[in-house]
């Protein structure tokens, strides 16, 4: 006979094999903003990548819609200490933002509406591990979570998922970004609990 107390199931959870070192799970969504949240009306949105070159690569909302899109399940994790696992996304893969993209840079920042940045270097947005988010569980993303649309790059703290995202500017070097500047780590792996600097 089996007695499986709260206790027992909530201890196993906080040793789940899908939570880095420091962190705890939570169900709720918190919302962690810097700023107040911008008012971006999908008639004026645009999302940008930016070469060395000076070429722009643009999509207006409805070219971006256009794209194909991916559903996404993934665990996210805040430097704040909190994770939530098994998150649902829809957005477009920056693979295929990257497609016609020509760079020597092996750097990126991200740049929002109202002004945030953050830096990743290429490598962590290809290969199927970042996406430009547009849908939480099924749903058009939240203005406070980052809408229209948001950097989604869950194998990194969560602060390297910029919401409001406008576009990308490739780089030379890995200069930090707002909280990279404010002793955030440079990179931010979660499971190497790389948290500040
Ligand atoms: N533009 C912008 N993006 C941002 C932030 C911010 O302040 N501004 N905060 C970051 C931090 S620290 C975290 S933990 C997550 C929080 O996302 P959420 O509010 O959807 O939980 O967004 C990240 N992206
Ligand atoms: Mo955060």
């Amino acid at each position: 006979m089996a007695i499986v107390s709260r206790g027992f199931g909530s201890r196993r959870r906080e040793s789940s094999p899908d939570l880095p070192p420091g962190q705890f799970l939570t169900t709720d969504f918190p919302v962690l903003s810097a700023g107040p949240t911008p008012d971006i009306d999908t008639d004026d949105w645009e999302f940008t990548i930016r070469t060395e070159t000076g070429q722009a690569h643009t999509w207006s909302w409805e070219e971006f819609l256009a794209l194909p899109a991916e559903d996404v399940s993934t665990d996210i994790h805040c430097v704040t200490r909190w994770s939530k696992l098994g998150t649902s996304w829809r957005g477009v893969s920056l693979d295929t933002l990257f497609e016609d993209v020509e760079s020597s840079h092996d750097f990126v920042m991200a740049h929002s509406y109202g002004g945030y940045t953050t830096n990743v270097p290429l490598e962590d947005l290809l290969d199927g591990k970042a996406w430009i988010a547009y849908e939480f569980d099924g749903e058009p993303l939240e203005p406070e979570h980052g809408g229209p649309a948001r950097l989604l790059v869950p194998h990194l703290y969560f602060w390297k998922s910029a919401k409001w995202v406008r576009g990308l500017v490739m780089q030379a070097d890995d200069e930090p970004g707002f909280w990279e500047q404010n002793g955030y780590h440079l990179y931010g792996d979660p499971w190497r609990e790389q948290r500040y600097w």
